[in-house]
């Protein structure tokens, strides 16, 4: 096992990291920027050292910095958490020439999956299904590009290899429109990405957001742990997450997870993983693959009973998958609600002194979080402030359990997005299940059109 792991990121991600590193034994170094100093997980970390100012470009983006702070600390590898230096090939690469251990797959893989085309590609060819589309980057001829649309069949949407996370597409319903969306969408790919790749594929309408989590050892074992449902979100960030996604049935989660993990095996995957696909009129299409932990993580361990962190240190130490894909049984329904510090209704951050905090608590309720009362959330980061999580025997269960744990939740002196959990969890719409990526958006803006109506 891994003696000392350095925590390349903040807030409760890093506070979880630390939780699981400690529960194995191995020590923690945090790293923190200047305005982080009191951030919980540097308290309780065995050592810390402040790697920059504020701007994360100058701290958590500063790969030297990062390894230098292992280097004089004497660890032996880092966990990058999600966001922040976690899918930067450079970062995993420079981290194993310093001679650390990147507690996340090869280099190679995580720069594989950046180049959304190639990533395509290569689950294409592993057999997992994929939206129809290019098979490779668009060219310049418009007679080509045109025809590949009219086979499509519009609409049809134009992404930019190098984006990702809904940054760099356009969707075009007309032939009239489309040679100069991918001669835009090319130009703004170049400036944002430095690569002005782009592909088609179909435009999907009314998709839902499920995603697969796997587990890979590099030595030739995979599992996959079931799905998760993000279709509840506001212009591409997640707000609530539950797994498992409502009315998959278990012959189809046996066999997308079977094609998964199959994939995986095929370009020797390591490590934490999730497979990212629309799923529309019963069916799976590819989008992504994220090579990294997610936010979301903790519904899949809700129910399935599997420390998805704990199992990433264990990869990393270089021991075998000690879980077999039998042994892993989905119980009850789990529900993660995103709590950041933001004006309900305008959804403008709101950064400031926690003045009251009172947790939640009682059977199936988890707070992930690294707020207290008395910590101040700085302006300069990601507003999700922590999670709540919770199981039940089903997801009416779940649902209910969350209705009380908001409720109970106490946060003063910054506002934050609670009412908004508790209008979705009292919404008819989504207590019904299986609503697509817009239903939020759609709700949101209903309401909008009437301030004094209800819902
Ligand atoms: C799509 C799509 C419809 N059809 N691709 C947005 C984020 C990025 N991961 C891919 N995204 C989409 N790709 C096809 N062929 C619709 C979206 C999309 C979306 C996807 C997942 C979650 C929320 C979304 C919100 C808007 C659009």
């Amino acid at each position: 096992m891994l003696d000392k792991v350095v925590i390349a990121n903040r807030g409760e991600i890093a506070l979880r990291i630390l939780r699981a590193c400690h529960a194995l034994g191995i020590r923690t170094v945090a790293v923190h920027s200047t305005v982080d100093r009191n951030l919980k997980h540097v308290a309780m970390a065995d050592e810390s050292v402040c790697i920059g100012p504020a701007p994360s470009n100058r701290s958590y983006l500063d790969m030297p910095a990062i390894i230098a702070a292992a280097e004089v600390t004497d660890a032996q590898a880092i966990h990058p958490g999600y966001g922040f230096l976690s899918e930067n090939a450079d970062f995993a690469e420079r981290v194993e020439q310093s001679g650390f251990v990147f507690i996340g797959p090869k280099a190679e893989t995580i720069r594989l999956m950046g180049d959304k085309v190639e990533a395509i590609r290569a689950m294409k060819e592993a057999g997992v299904p994929c939206v129809p589309g290019s098979d490779g980057p668009l060219g310049d001829d418009v007679a080509t590009n045109n025809r590949l649309a009219n086979d499509i069949g519009y609409p049809v949407i134009v992404k930019a290899a190098g984006g990702g996370g809904g940054r760099g597409m356009r969707v075009v319903h007309t032939e009239a429109a489309l040679a100069n969306a991918i001669a835009t969408t090319k130009q703004e790919a170049k400036a944002a990405f430095g690569n002005d790749m782009v592909y088609m594929e179909k435009f999907l309408e009314n998709p839902r957001h499920v995603e697969i989590q796997v587990l890979a050892d590099g030595q030739g074992n995979a599992i996959h742990l079931g799905e998760r449902d993000c279709s509840m979100q506001r212009r591409h960030q997640k707000v609530v997450e539950e797994a498992p996604a409502p009315g998959i049935t278990p012959e189809q989660r046996e066999e997308i997870g079977r094609v998964c993990v199959e994939a995986c095996l095929r370009i020797g995957y390591r490590g934490a993983g999730t497979f990212e696909f629309l799923y529309e009129n019963g069916r799976f299409y590819f989008i992504e693959m994220n090579t990294r932990i997610q936010v979301e993580h903790p519904v899949t361990e809700m129910v399935t009973g599997i420390d998805l962190i704990r199992e990433q240190l264990r990869i990393a130490s270089g021991q075998k998958l000690s879980i077999r894909q039998e042994d892993v049984v989905l119980r009850g329904h789990a529900i993660e609600c995103r709590i950041n510090a933001e004006d309900p209704e305008t959804f403008l951050p709101s950064p400031g002194l926690i003045q009251h905090f009172h947790a939640p608590g009682g059977p199936g309720v988890r707070v992930d979080s690294h707020i207290y009362e008395g910590y101040t959330v700085p302006p300069n980061y990601d507003s999700m402030i922590g999670k709540l999580i919770v199981h039940g025997a089903d997801r009416e269960q779940a649902i209910a359990r969350m209705r009380v744990a908001l409720s109970e939740m106490v946060i003063d002196g910054i506002r934050t997005n609670i009412p908004l959990h508790q209008r979705i969890m009292a919404d008819g719409g989504f207590q019904a299940g299986g609503q697509n990526i817009h239903y939020l958006e759609k709700r949101l803006a209903e309401r909008k059109e009437r301030p004094l109506g209800i819902g």
